[in-house]
């Protein structure tokens, strides 16, 4: 492997490439063992730099040779090292030609030329397209690409590049090629090749301008039957970023493919975008209703990439958020315009959130805490993290809140008026935003610059003679690696304000706007933009003392700390206007128990519930003027890993006790309701996965979870005859799941029964044998001893990334109690898949390693534990990807 001199990038060290590429042709002479890449590259010195040298990035090529405006180099004529080629002193216009070998079927990284089941793929971002050929692989240098492609035509009767196909014919001894034209300018990160035996579902649609574009998705013969989505959820995309940002689709054709072995969910590859079969495949009998959102929304995300990330770019790594954070804040919006039911937007918005805190705010918190625009970076493929993803999607999120939603288009437009072409900043797109709105921003750099979740504490006062109401808002931000000291953020803070019978108050104030257009808003919303470290707003003309709403629809990316009384809560969780708060009401109320409960396992106290919250969740479960999902979502207890967040030496047996007790107690106390819930409602049948059926089927399944916590084998029953019955894989996986994680003696005998059909009758479907896996990993009654026999199961293998996931990951990051086993069994086989895995694919070794980012905040016999396997890890030789995670823990 070929490694660059220095171990750290930074980004203050930026300097503008050498030389501009103009034009590129390649040339890929395709075999598995042995491919040939001729690659003629027109490039052009670029005035605003100083250097005259060519700097080439490669790996893992053997170079056969290079031309220099039609001369061939001599060995001394340029410097190979550390994976760098360097033409010192070349020409102002340079024609390079050069010629390299590569091995796809040795390639096991998935980065750039692999293959997946005979057939080739490659994956080129971040920094993949260096092991095609020897190119200025980096962002900010753009070009036109003309692509030709020639194989064995039996073996590889499609061949599939960017843009248009402008060639294609017969070749001697078999072999066919076709030559593609991509006609805009992209980064070497964006260019892709797929060649084999694939088949494609095709339409012609019809863009807003009357233009005809050709639509296609390509997927190996047998899942032909699995596409309809993907297209639908690709039209429905078009549709919608037309309709909402008035963009179009600049290509005549639109491809995209699905891939088995994929490192990641998708890519947005100029026109061809490559899929991980997950997100493309479905139909009732393999995909849940989870499974079909999910394929809608990443089709978006891919989609909208198309202008946010291609038509304008990054300038450099560092500013990775500036296409992703804002591609998943489109794609979360597109999916909330998408549900169309009474609550939709809330429940997505719920939905998002719950990811963020699940999986964001413990990374802020962490050894690998970063900015949503780094300052350093060792392999880059690290830091395609949920802090550059979702905290990225919740900062542009704010500018909507701030400008409200046409002042965020205002501020879109002047960004691709200004921008379209070019390879730009995140302060490019700040300052788009603040112009476009003739408002100063300066100060929300911050939210780029500075990592660690800040926290907002809340005071209020309500003085009754004078009928006012003060809020005292206070922002600080704890220490994140290198960054001891925060400045205040711009935090826009949302709130209403309710009476004692939960109706909205009117806000009167000099000090905040009430805004009428603030996205997602019941009317009666404020927003205060809170800028120093504390300020104090006053409300007049507040008759009684209210109940506060805060942070209404999340507002920012912020804990907030206010106390309420557990009738407060429950009063917002029945009546406030803001769906995403009766949520949070909810959530906040239960959040509270179960740490107590946690602290009374630990003190072997009691467990006892209060009444207050049994009868909130009574009343949600009763209530059906309510939106399902909503019910389903107030209704699902926080997790482990929230439930850990808030404390301050983790325990995860106490947490995982103490869940279940809340569990246990909610499913007796409201047996009736839950059983009516479930006998009641009625999903019209053929299946479809449609939000409003979904949203009935995620309720009457909660329902089913519940009822199976408690060991009776009549209620047992109902999941066995739900598994039998199920004319879908949400229903069928549901009850599967149940009986699983039921963990007790009925339930197991159930369980291992349906798992054995299970794989019998989806022993062909590897998505959903992924399923299999996964869902026996996270069984709270599994082990590291279950784990093993499971990995040395015919079906399993490292190799593929879905399948190592479902099961490996699936124990690791989703299995609480057993991976935290008191006697180290789960983190030594945690150890032993991250050596395993670093050999075959770094990336998600990587990925792994993540595991343990807070093994510090774990009580002391785990913290040990963890240290001596961290160390035991990194006393060995590892792969860049994995020794930067594994020391930055260590740190
Ligand atoms: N840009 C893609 C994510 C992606 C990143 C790296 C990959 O290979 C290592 C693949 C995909 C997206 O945001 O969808
Ligand atoms: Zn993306």
């Amino acid at each position: 492997m070929t490694s660059r001199t220095q171990k750290t990038v930074y980004r203050k060290n930026y300097t503008p490439p050498s030389f501009l590429a103009n034009t590129v042709d390649l040339t890929f002479d395709l075999d598995p063992s042995q491919t040939r890449v001729t690659a003629k590259t027109e490039l052009i010195h670029n005035p605003q730099s100083k250097s005259t040298d060519i700097v080439l990035y490669g790996e893992d090529l053997e170079l056969v040779g290079i031309l220099l405006n039609g001369r061939k180099l001599a060995a001394g004529e340029y410097a190979l090292e550390n994976g760098l080629l360097r033409i010192t002193k070349a020409p102002e216009v340079t024609r390079l030609e050069i010629e390299t070998l590569i091995c796809p079927d040795k390639n096991t990284t998935l980065m750039g030329l692999y293959l997946s089941n005979g057939n080739f793929f490659t994956q080129c971002e971040a920094e993949g397209f260096r092991k095609i050929t020897y190119f200025p692989d980096r962002p900010d240098v753009m070009a036109k690409y003309t692509v030709t492609l020639k194989a064995n035509k039996k073996q590889f009767p499609v061949l599939l590049s960017n843009g248009n196909l402008v060639e294609e014919g017969a070749l001697p001894r078999g072999r066919h090629y076709a030559k593609w034209e991509d006609p805009f300018n992209k980064p070497s990160y964006l260019f892709a090749i797929v060649a084999g035996k694939l088949v494609c579902q095709e339409e012609t649609f019809t863009l807003a301008s009357g233009r005809k574009v050709l639509l296609q998705v390509w997927v190996e013969k047998g899942n032909l039957d699995k596409t309809a989505h993907a297209m639908e959820s690709l039209k429905h995309s078009i549709r919608w970023d037309e309709e909402r940002y008035g963009l179009e689709l600049d290509l005549d054709r639109f491809m995209i493919v699905a891939v088995g072995d994929f490192n990641m969910g998708a890519m947005e590859n100029k026109g061809l975008n490559i899929f991980n079969t997950r997100y493309v495949l479905a139909n009732p009998r393999i995909a849940t209703d989870v499974d079909y959102a999910n394929i809608e929304s990443v089709v978006g995300h891919e989609y909208f990439h198309n202008w946010t990330g291609n038509r304008v770019t990054c300038r450099d790594w560092f500013q990775l958020s500036l296409k992703e954070g804002l591609t998943v804040f489109r794609d979360q919006e597109f999916s909330a315009d998408r549900i169309g039911t009474k609550d939709g937007r809330a429940v997505k918005r719920i939905e998002d959130v719950r990811t963020l805190r699940q999986h964001q705010f413990p990374e802020d918190a962490g050894a690998m805490a970063h900015p949503v625009r780094p300052d350093s970076y060792e392999e880059i493929n690290n830091f395609y993290t949920v802090t550059i993803y979702e905290k990225g999607a919740e900062v542009v999120r704010m500018y909507q809140t701030l400008l409200g939603r046409e002042g965020f288009r205002k501020g879109m437009d002047l960004y691709f008026q200004r921008h379209d072409g070019q390879a730009v900043t995140c302060s490019d797109f700040l300052a788009a935003m603040a112009d476009a709105n003739k408002q100063d921003l300066t100060q929300f750099e911050n939210w780029y610059s500075q990592a660690g979740t800040p926290r907002v504490k809340l005071r209020t006062r309500y003085n009754k003679k004078a009928q006012s109401l003060s809020l005292t808002l206070s922002q600080s931000c704890p220490p994140t690696p290198e960054q001891a000291k925060k400045r205040p953020f711009l935090i826009p803070f949302a709130f209403g304000l309710l009476d004692a019978k939960g109706k909205s108050m009117v806000v009167n104030s000099h000090d905040v706007t009430v805004r009428k257009k603030l996205a997602d808003a019941p009317s009666g919303t404020a927003l205060v933009q809170l800028t120093r470290k504390s300020q104090t707003i006053t409300l007049t003309g507040v008759p009684e003392k209210p109940v506060i709403s805060a942070l209404r629809n999340f507002s920012a990316p912020v804990i907030l700390e206010y106390d309420q009384s557990d009738e407060e809560l429950a009063l917002l969780l029945s009546a406030d206007p803001d769906a995403f708060n009766r949520w949070d009401a909810g959530q906040r109320l239960a959040l509270r128990h179960l740490l107590r409960l946690t602290h009374a396992v630990q003190h072997k106290e009691a467990l006892e519930l209060p009444s207050t919250l049994v009868e909130a969740y009574r009343s949600v479960l009763a209530n059906d003027s309510l939106d399902p999902a909503f019910q389903a979502l107030a209704l699902t207890l926080p997790s482990e890993i929230m439930i850990a967040e808030e404390m301050k030496e983790i325990d995860p047996q106490a947490i995982v006790q103490a869940r279940h007790f809340m569990l246990q107690t909610l499913s007796h106390s409201l047996q009736d309701e839950w059983l009516k819930t479930y006998q009641t409602i009625r999903i019209p049948a053929p299946y479809s996965p449609e939000p409003d059926n979904a949203g009935k089927r995620s309720l009457r399944n909660l329902a089913l979870s519940y009822l199976m916590e408690g060991d009776d084998k009549k209620l047992m029953q109902l999941a066995v005859t739900q598994y039998d019955n199920a004319d879908n894989m949400t229903d069928r996986m549901a009850a599967l799941t149940a009986l699983t994680h039921a963990g007790n003696l009925t339930s197991k005998k159930m369980a291992e029964r349906c798992l054995r059909h299970f794989y019998r009758e989806f022993r062909l479907e590897a998505l959903v044998i992924d399923k299999w896996f996964a869902l026996q990993a996270t069984s709270p009654e599994n082990g590291a001893p279950e784990m093993r026999k499971l990995a040395d199961h015919p079906a399993f293998t490292l190799k593929n990334p879905n399948r190592a996931r479902s099961l490996v990951f699936g124990f690791c990051m989703n299995n609480m109690a057993q991976f935290h086993a008191t006697d180290g069994s789960g983190y030594d086989f945690w150890a032993e898949n991250i050596l395993e895995l670093d050999r075959i694919n770094p990336q998600i070794a990587a990925r792994l390693s993540r595991a343990l980012t807070q093994y510090n905040r774990f009580k002391p016999e785990l913290k040990k534990r963890a240290r001596k396997t961290l160390k035991h890890i990194a006393s060995r030789k590892l792969s860049r990807d994995t020794g930067e995670i594994i020391n930055k823990i260590l740190a």
